[in-house]
């Protein structure tokens, strides 16, 4: 390595150091200094910056632009005690924080400590009444990693901090914010006038979602497993003869030969094209689980193609590392290899070509199965390659799912490079989201779960992920007429709707709870399908902006002190205020934003006799786009289109929709249509007309039906879209 001068100045006296450090320049990727507007990376003095690895959060090496100003707001302290490196931000009174990634518990995460360490959840002695591999909100880590704070000051001013390092971080919030790891970090600071900005500013440094298919957004049923083929015919079936709604089911691992990857089981699996070209016939997208643990067995084709090609992970005496997996003795591919993740991709044409729509990842944290509460050792040596230098896996066990997610992802693309990805990872790191979605794991069938599959939902999307959901019911357990009704009342509208449970579980399909949950699971389910093409415009800034499609409450006002800890109720974009019932007893008393809301409904359910479907309000000032129900999002969604305005207090109302082919690339090329429609209150009218409108695609010729709502109630209009349609208020 090239000898580096030190920063000369101790940390202490800041600013002169920060300015000194800057004599790394641009020829250290990790110097500290400025590395884009309003962001900052400090870097301990004490360490050459170029011994500090190259971040895997970042979607491009950041060089200083300069050193950090005087007056720069938020600054890291960094201290070392021993082989412990802790980087400490003090916050202002009043400060909230949020974010550290996928943890179980309140959304306000002041006075809590968590850890990233991806791994399967695994308590020796757990609390009473639980399994060992489940969570709750007393599990320091699950199954990603996301060292990053979102802090919004006392009147809204805030900043986020990333310990820009794949070690296991400690995160204490208990005083202020404190990171602390086995290994020297950089912090990187960001800093905006709201949380928006800086989670925009988070989507610039780390990447955003790539926009899904439209089908990865309808309802999704899963179980561990639908097996044999024949099984998930069966379950195609009942939802069409029942007339629920469903865009994908989900295989879990049970199609495979004996749990060998990319291989299926000859008599469970016989005919993997025909069981999809069945499942697309009748509008049906399917997704299809791989692990990265590849059974030890001369003669399998991955096994042998990955001893020849070296890639597998090694001991540090040279060995290729072997533990038990799902079928059997194991051993997992080393991601951090470039040529690896080449050879990876290289199976992925041909398991798609049986007609696999989309790919689920598992147990990439990576975690051992058998037996289940081994670690993956430390002392593991990764190859890397790139930016990535050679390390051991206590450096790349929180970047393995991001890696793993990245090759299969990028695999997909070169297999179809003119289909949009869908990939769904359970382990993953920050700038993940750029590659896969995410599912908050096994979780359980109780109530205190519904609730943090709310919180996890939102503090996701407050760390970067937007594309998160439960698994709707819960994995463990098997939930009450009423658990599954509220949770599906509420889990319709998850940026992810999937039901899925554990094996040899009670049937969890939206009818197996009797026919009065039947109906509660339609209307919830079909709600999400009107709602549709307002989700996918958010699913479509968000892939431009970052900013999540769930957000907290607090968001409508950061610097309303009393919606800091509301987090029953969410936002999904900015329009739409839910109001979910997430408790058995004890009703939950909403914190409501001031400002506008109104009640209003989406498939004339009646909430007094659906009281398990959660009262949906919207924002005085919006236009909400709603589609049709359809039984799957192979049928036309905006025939007919329906416009839900809410006027605010100036009698104006705005709102946006995005239309694309659903599927495919052409909207990057510019067959997509962005329309910005307004109403404006005129005596005892409302007119609504288009505002304006971007990109190439045609607008088809339809008339819409447009709902007001009103404090004294709905009123409703209908017309051609390209004229103005005026809408009584009598
Ligand atoms: O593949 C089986 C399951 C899967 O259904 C679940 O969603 C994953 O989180 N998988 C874990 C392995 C079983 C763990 C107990």
């Amino acid at each position: 390595m090239i000898p580096t001068p030190r920063c000369l100045v101790a940390l202490a006296i800041l600013v002169p150091m920060a300015s000194s450090c800057t004599e790394h320049t641009n020829s250290c990727p990790q110097a500290q200094g400025l590395i884009g507007e309003g962001v900052a990376r400090f870097s301990p003095d004490d360490v050459a910056c170029e011994s500090i690895p190259a971040s895997m959060a970042l979607t491009q090496p950041r060089l200083v632009e300069g050193g950090i100003p005087d007056d720069w707001p938020t600054q890291a302290t960094f201290t070392t005690d021993g082989p412990t490196r802790r980087a400490t931000i003090s916050i202002e009174d009043g400060t909230s924080l949020y974010g550290t990634g996928e943890i179980a518990g309140p959304i306000l995460r002041n006075g809590f400590v968590t850890e990233t360490w991806g791994e399967q959840p695994y308590r020796e002695s757990p609390p009473p009444g639980l399994n060992p591999q489940e969570y709750d909100d007393a599990s320091p880590r699950l199954f990603q990693s996301h060292p990053w704070v979102l802090a919004v000051g006392a009147d809204g001013p805030s900043f986020g901090v990333l310990a820009d390092t794949t070690h296991r971080v400690r995160i204490d919030l208990t005083d202020g914010i404190a990171f602390s790891a086995q290994a020297p970090f950089p912090v990187i600071v960001v800093d905006g006038p709201s949380p928006q900005d800086v989670l925009i500013k988070l989507g610039e440094l780390t990447g955003t979602i790539e926009l899904p298919p439209i089908w990865a957004l309808g309802y999704q049923q899963a179980r561990w497993s639908y097996v044999p083929d024949e099984r998930v015919r069966e379950i195609a079936d009942e939802f069409r003869a029942r007339s629920i709604p469903c865009d994908v089911l989900w295989v879990d691992i049970d199609y495979m030969d004996e749990f060998r990857i990319f291989t299926f089981d000859e008599e469970k699996f016989p005919d993997p094209v025909g069981l999809n070209d069945y499942l697309h016939d009748a509008g049906f997208k399917s997704v299809w689980i791989l692990d990265p643990g590849v059974k030890v067995e001369p003669g399998f084709f991955v096994y042998d193609e990955g001893l020849d090609g070296d890639h597998f992970i090694r001991r540090p005496s040279g060995e290729v590392f072997m533990g038990g997996s799902w079928p059997g003795d194991s051993v997992w591919p080393d991601y951090t290899n470039p040529e690896t993740r080449a050879w990876w991709q290289s199976y992925i044409p041909d398991f798609l070509d049986n007609g696999v729509d989309g790919i689920w990842i598992d147990f990439n944290e990576p975690s051992i199965v058998f037996p289940l509460g081994i670690p993956f050792p430390e002392d593991l040596l990764h190859v890397g390659g790139g930016d990535l230098t050679p390390d051991t896996h206590a450096r790349y066990h929180n970047g393995y799912g991001l890696l793993m997610s990245q090759a299969t992802h990028e695999g997909m693309k070169l297999a179809r490079p003119d289909h949009r990805p869908f990939l769904l990872s359970r382990s993953n790191y920050v700038g993940g989201q750029r590659y896969a979605a995410m599912w908050t794991g096994d979780n359980s069938a109780t109530w205190d779960h519904l609730y943090w599959s709310v919180t996890m939902t939102l503090t996701m999307g407050l760390s970067g992920q937007p594309f998160a959901g439960p698994d709707i019911g819960g994995f463990f357990r098997a939930p009450s007429d009423s658990l599954y009704a509220h949770w599906i009342g509420v889990g319709a509208f998850f940026p992810f709707s999937r039901t899925h449970t554990i094996q040899l579980s009670p049937p969890q399909e939206p009818w197996s709870f009797g026919p009065e949950v039947e109906a509660i699971a339609r209307a919830a389910i079909e709600r999400r399908y009107r709602m549709l093409p307002y989700i996918y415009t958010l699913f479509r800034e968000s892939s431009l902006n970052g900013l999540p499609v769930w957000r907290p409450v607090f968001f409508a006002d950061p610097a309303d002190p009393s919606l800091r800890a509301e987090d029953h109720a969410f936002l999904i974009g900015a329009n739409v205020l839910v109001e979910p019932i997430l408790t058995e007893s004890d009703p939950h008393a909403f914190q409501t934003p001031s400002g506008i809301w109104r009640e209003f409904t989406i498939v004339g359910e009646d909430p007094s006799q659906t009281p398990e479907l959660p009262v949906l309000k919207i924002r005085g000032g919006a236009i909400v786009p709603l589609g049709r129900v359809v039984q799957s999002t192979t049928e036309p969604l905006l025939e007919p289109l329906t416009l839900v305005v809410s006027l605010n207090a100036q009698g104006r109302a705005e709102g946006t929709l995005y239309e694309d082919a659903g599927v495919g690339y052409g909207y990057q090329a510019g067959d997509y249509l962005l329309t910005t429609y307004s109403a404006q209150r005129v005596d005892n009218t409302v007119e609504v007309r288009i505002a304006s409108q971007e990109g190439d695609r045609a607008r088809p010729e339809r008339s819409i039906d447009i709902v007001v709502v009103t404090d004294s109630g709905t009123f409703d209009g209908r017309g051609l879209e390209t004229s103005t349609i005026v809408v009584s208020l009598e």
